[in-house]
């Protein structure tokens, strides 16, 4: 249930005090390394190569970033503009619009989904876009929502493109395809975007912006407006073999885009490929905005190792359920 937080308290409250709280991982260390970077050129010559570099980048880390990446930056900054436009309404008037509180994903204004998990808030807000966010931005602004509801659109329409441009490199990378008659369809899911703004926090070593958690999706995109904030785990699990565990920040991107795979990447490829723990950290001289687009199979969709992402003799590591089931289980 969304509560009204002053973002503007000059002392953190209570309620937003994690540092007594394990939250996994919150005290290993954060240590800068390069993130694999991926340039989707449209050349045909170039496939081969941005097949093998996103392999690796699945292989080894489950997130890249990726540069040329076809989505339009005119769409985007006018996104960036209306995500900032919401995030300064006061308090009260974002409240109007808040979030139902259901454990399904419905649109409005709130915390993160996640925070029912935890006894400690976030130090963030999110405005979640289930399909058209035409109902509430009509309620915000009576006689000004077309702009906000023209990005938006449009921004989601962008991201679906690319969104399943990446799939189908994901799934050649494991000798699959979305012709393949156990890929789960993708026919004209409802898609979700995320609007995020991680405030000026007055503790930030106190506070956290959003846990540590995996995305329930085969993947999910993001773009944010400045650097710091992100953070994605590297461990001894990791398949490189022995590293420190450890935060990786993501730098300044420019115009790139940042790719994270989700739980539904891992079980379609038989645990090949690994969803990836991150997490927001707060910070005291930035207000950050973050827009996340996730690309998920319908809630009905059976999703399961899919036949050729398996070598001969392999077992299968996850039951073939439908995907509505595995995200309220977990996976
Ligand atoms: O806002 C961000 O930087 C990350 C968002 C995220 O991890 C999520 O929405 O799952």
């Amino acid at each position: 249930m969304a509560k009204i937080i002053d973002f503007s308290a000059k002392v953190l409250p209570d309620s937003h005090i994690w540092d007594t709280v394990e939250d996994g991982h919150r005290h290993d260390p954060v240590i800068e390394e390069s993130i694999p970077t991926i340039n989707l050129s449209n050349n045909p010559d170039d496939y081969t190569m941005i097949l093998n570099q996103i392999k690796d980048a699945c292989n080894t880390r489950g997130f890249f970033i990726v540069t040329n990446h076809g989505v339009s930056m005119d769409v985007i900054h006018r996104c960036e503009k209306e995500c900032k436009r919401l995030f300064d309404l006061e308090p009260c008037e974002k409240m109007s619009v808040a979030r139902k509180p259901t454990y399904e994903i419905s649109s409005g204004y709130g915390s993160f989904l996640l925070s029912d998990c935890f006894s400690k808030s976030f130090w963030s807000e999110s405005f979640y876009v289930v399909g058209s966010p035409l109902e509430h931005a009509k309620q915000l602004w009576p006689d000004d929502y077309q702009s906000f509801c023209d990005a938006i659109e449009e921004f989601q329409v962008e991201m679906k493109y690319l969104a399943t441009r990446l799939t189908n490199l994901i799934l050649a990378t494991l000798g699959c395809s979305i012709e393949d008659e156990d890929f789960p369809k993708f026919e004209n899911p409802t898609p979700f975007t995320s609007l995020n703004s991680y405030p000026v926090c007055p503790e930030p070593e106190k506070a956290i912006g959003l846990a540590p958690h995996k995305d329930f999706s085969m993947i999910t995109i993001l773009r944010q407006t400045t650097d710091g904030g992100l953070q994605f785990y590297r461990g001894k699990n990791d398949t490189e073999g022995q590293i420190t565990d450890h935060w990786v920040p993501v730098p300044k991107i420019g115009d790139a885009l940042i790719v994270v795979l989700g739980n539904v990447s891992q079980i379609y490829s038989n645990g090949r490929y690994r969803s990836v723990l991150h997490r927001v950290v707060a910070n005291q001289t930035i207000h950050r905005h973050v827009m996340t687009y996730f690309h998920t199979p319908l809630a009905n969709a059976k999703v399961g190792p899919l036949k050729k992402a398996m070598n001969e003799g392999d077992s299968s590591h996850y039951k073939g359920l439908e995907c509505g089931e595995y995200r309220r289980f977990g996976s």
